[in-house]
């Protein structure tokens, strides 16, 4: 082989195994979630509050942190009671069985639609989210080909483990048809029975935690002193502004759940009435009456404490778009 045809061979041969490792080492910089919490705890640093997911990484990326193939697997995971970080299935949480009071109970500043007050027995357990459904769980759905295909706006705030928003009632129920199909288990939304019961977790007083306004910032995402909004709840800051905080930001009910005060509302299966007369006392959906309006629970990251009470009730337009307050969770039925 003549001595310079030599060289620039080598010479070539030199500079691609410097593009190989270059490209190694880009490549390995792109951060993917395994199912293992450890090794996510480690992606993620140990706070996974507030911006930790990287926003800056193309939506192929983003979408590949779900492995939508491993659904079956991780939903059995969980039912062995393994805790498996929660990737394309939403954590679920088991609600024991009870009876409880629905509605204004204080039987103070009550709401014509929060009365009569009436008593529920739930005497089946269903699960419970442990969250509201996630942009992550959301879009590992439209990366399977469900959910219509839909990508609903993060606003700008980023997606991930932040609720999924800009969802109406029709998208939610179609998620939780798209689940079920899915895992062969069977996942709808809440009834605002089953909604109340969980959110109050036994207790009778405005939120799960109590009366006091300002122990809020403890357990949700509302409009507090971080935001620059009138009637904001002064008392306390939680700490994020006027945008939604990734789930489980703060501390949970007695029940395990997070969020059930502020941060979205959340969808539930029931028809709007304007009051509890002829509500169903078996926790069973309402689906009568004015069925154009669904209700909402929970209040959101942009109202005040008095939405935010586990009694209060709210409701929007079966056939609108949801918007930037709007998000859900879903229980799972079991047998
Ligand atoms: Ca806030
Ligand atoms: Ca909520």
């Amino acid at each position: 082989m003549d001595k310079g045809f030599g060289m620039v061979f080598f010479h070539l041969f030199v500079f691609s195994i410097f593009v190989y490792v270059m490209l190694y080492v880009f490549d390995s910089d792109l951060v993917t979630y395994s199912n293992d919490p450890i090794e996510n705890s480690a992606l993620l640093g140990d706070d996974l509050k507030e911006e930790t997911l990287p926003e800056a990484k193309s939506e192929k990326e983003r979408l590949g942190e779900v492995d939508v193939g491993r659904l079956d697997e991780q939903d059995e995971l969980k039912d062995k009671g393994a805790h498996v970080f929660s990737g394309a299935v939403p954590e679920m949480v088991v609600i024991p069985v009870g009876r409880f009071r629905m509605g204004c109970v204080s039987g103070k500043d009550c709401s014509p639609d929060e009365v009569p007050v009436h008593e529920v027995t739930i005497d089946q357990p269903f699960a419970m989210s442990k969250y509201e459904v996630t942009f992550a769980q959301w879009d590992a759905c439209v990366v399977d080909g469900g959910c219509g295909g839909y990508k609903p706006s993060d606003q700008g705030w980023g997606r991930g483990n932040r609720p999924v928003i800009n969802v109406s009632w029709k998208d939610a129920t179609g998620y939780a048809e798209w689940l079920s199909r899915k895992t062969g288990k069977r996942y709808r939304l809440p009834s605002e029975a089953e909604w109340e019961y969980a959110a109050r977790s036994g207790s009778t007083t405005k939120y799960h935690f109590g009366d006091d306004e300002s122990q809020l910032c403890r357990y949700a995402n509302h409009r507090d002193r971080s935001t620059n909004l009138s009637f904001s709840n002064e008392s306390c800051s939680d700490g994020v502004g006027e945008r939604t905080a990734e789930v489980g930001s703060y501390q949970p009910n007695s029940f395990g759940l997070y969020d059930m005060h502020g941060n979205v509302w959340e969808w539930v299966q029931d028809c709007y009435n304007w009051s509890y007369a002829g509500a169903p006392s078996d926790g069973s959906a309402w689906i009568s009456g004015d069925c154009d309006g669904r209700v909402l629970r929970g209040g959101s990251h942009y109202v005040e404490p008095i939405y935010l009470r586990s009694r209060w009730r709210s409701a929007a337009s079966i056939d609108g778009d949801g918007d930037f307050e709007i998000g859900f969770r879903v229980v799972k039925v079991f047998g």
